[in-house]
């Protein structure tokens, strides 16, 4: 990154020819890329107030040991996958409302984690799913699940040897 500075007159606005030189030092906020309408990797964080994935499939990492979505307090929108690989055995709780409500127009939410025996994420989910037959996306094997809310059909893809307990 380039920075130019120059002094400038406030009496009429006319900046110093040539620039002044010096040491600058500059802060990107976190040194992260917001998300935007790319594919986009985001970090949980419960304590936000929003997190948006925007358009793209977008990737919310959680971190924690639990996470009970249906009771943060963080506003979840537009994320496509919850990823659970790695930090240790996990679980993850869900609803109709809160996939609902993390997705975009398309309702559907895919759960990816560990699956190598003794490390196995846990996915429990309430709401009244009812399962369908697997599918292949991009050679991971996915249990399928979805709910009718209203009008809209929600899916959820639970990767293949995760546990997990829906109703
Ligand atoms: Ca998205
Ligand atoms: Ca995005
Ligand atoms: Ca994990």
């Amino acid at each position: 990154m380039s920075v130019t500075a120059h002094t400038m007159e406030t009496e009429n606005s006319a900046a110093s020819t040539p620039s002044e030189t010096g040491t600058f030092n500059v802060t990107v906020s976190g040194g992260v890329t917001p998300p935007g309408p790319g594919n986009d990797t985001i970090i949980l964080n419960i304590n936000a107030v929003r997190q948006d994935g925007y358009d793209g499939e977008d990737t919310l990492v959680v971190e924690e040991n639990n996470v009970d979505f249906r009771s943060l307090t963080v506003e979840l929108l537009n994320m496509e996958i919850i990823d659970l690989t790695n930090n240790g055995q996990q679980t993850v709780t869900l609803d109709a409302a809160s996939v609902q409500n993390m997705t975009d127009g398309n309702n559907e939410l895919t759960i990816q984690g560990d699956t190598a025996t003794d490390s196995e994420d846990t996915v429990i989910a309430s709401g009244g799913w009812t399962q369908d037959a697997d599918q292949t996306i991009d050679t991971i094997n996915y249990h399928v699940f979805t709910c009718i809310s209203g009008s809209d059909t929600l899916q959820l893809n639970i990767e293949e040897h995760l546990i997990y307990n829906i109703s």
